[in-house]
């Protein structure tokens, strides 16, 4: 709206106007188009970061209140501290840290949202989907797509934590939210421990299987050992300067992410290197899953060490600072942006 010099009756006219329009349920739009329509993401989310060290004690303290079998998971949300209350750590997206204890089981359900795991710290749980199982271990990236059956166990001797990253908050926006326990506690199996690695994550596939564009892959474990063998291979290489050396996970069947809402990719920054200034607008959950260095979003800076979580909100610029070798896990809703034509980036 153009700026213009009101009288007082000009005023008093147009506020009698919008309170009589409002009793029909209408506003008008000259009064908000400016934030309906910025000229670039202005997002109202903050930057910040989740201290492994800190919250450790803080989530073996939830296992000392309530049971997995209980809590049907055992969470704690990590909610962007510009919306307390809304479940959300970006506009789209949904993290928590999740516990389970030795002996313990979280029991199937399946629901529409997609999930990630990116697993934490200890060792000896093991998570199921779909009737298939896989041990969990320390990087591991492992995905439940929408709709598949999954429950997880822990038959060691440690407690054991992961990160969870799901579309929450994108399956509430469209209002597409569906969820069912399953008949068992824990599922039963199909396929042994391996299959659908095997069989769609080594470089081939099934003779008979045509993945359709928008399916999630049948690769449901992502094993830390492969991302970070690749990762050093590629790092014999040159960098790139806003990014270091980043990859992406793929349904190797389809080359598009392991799942259609959620993107997720695994970077190595060098010791000593520091990245150039770069901003994109899916805003991003970042995992430091080894070394240490600084993350500095916008104005501010946060050290990062080891299973620290960092969000950096779309549109807010981002540099890296790598004290030692660092290996960054993150996820955002990259490929949604993607399949709408909105996703953007800039380098400076
Ligand atoms: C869920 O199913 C899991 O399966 C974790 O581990 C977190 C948050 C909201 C809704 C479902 C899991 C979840 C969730």
């Amino acid at each position: 709206m153009r700026a213009a010099v009101l009288t007082p009756d000009q005023r008093a006219a147009r506020a009698a106007f919008y309170e009589r329009i409002g009793t029909h349920h209408m506003t008008p739009l000259w009064e908000v188009l400016g934030a309906l329509v910025p000229p670039q993401p202005r997002s109202p989310l903050q930057a910040a970061i989740w201290r492994y060290s800190e919250l450790r004690e803080q989530v073996m303290e939830a296992g000392r209140l309530i049971s997995a079998e209980e809590a049907e998971r055992r969470v704690l949300i990590l909610e962007n501290p510009a919306l307390p209350g809304n479940s959300s750590i970006t506009q789209s997206l949904y993290a928590g840290l999740q516990l389970i204890l030795p002996g313990e089981v979280a029991p199937a359900h399946r629901h529409t949202q997609s999930a990630l795991r990116l697993v934490l710290d200890g060792e000896g749980a093991y998570t199921a989907v779909d009737g298939e199982r896989t041990t969990m271990r320390r990087g591991d990236f492992i995905i439940t797509p929408a709709w598949t059956f999954h429950d997880h166990g822990n038959q060691g001797r440690d407690p054991v934590v992961w990160l969870d990253g799901l579309d929450i908050p994108i399956v509430r926006f469209l209002d597409a939210g569906f969820a069912e326990k399953g008949d068992e506690l824990s599922q039963a199996l199909k396929r042994p421990e391996g299959d659908a690695l095997a069989r769609y994550g080594a470089n081939m596939l099934p003779v008979d299987y045509h993945a359709r564009p928008a399916d999630p892959t049948r690769v449901f474990v992502y094993p830390f050992e492969r991302t970070r063998e690749a990762l050093v291979a590629v790092a014999q290489g040159a960098p790139d300067p806003h990014l270091g050396h980043k990859l992406r996970y793929v349904n190797p069947a389809t080359g598009a992410s392991p799942m259609p809402t959620i993107g997720a990719f695994s970077q190595w920054l060098p010791a000593g290197f520091e990245t150039r200034p770069y901003r994109s607008t899916d805003g991003t959950v970042y995992v430091c899953l080894e070394g240490r260095g600084e993350a500095r979003v916008g104005e501010r800076s946060f050290p990062l060490q080891e299973n620290d979580i960092v969000v950096v909100p779309s549109w807010h610029e981002l540099q890296f600072r790598a004290d030692r070798d660092t290996l960054l896990f993150s996820f955002s809703d990259r490929p949604v942006q993607q399949a709408l034509g909105l996703w953007r980036e800039q380098r400076n």
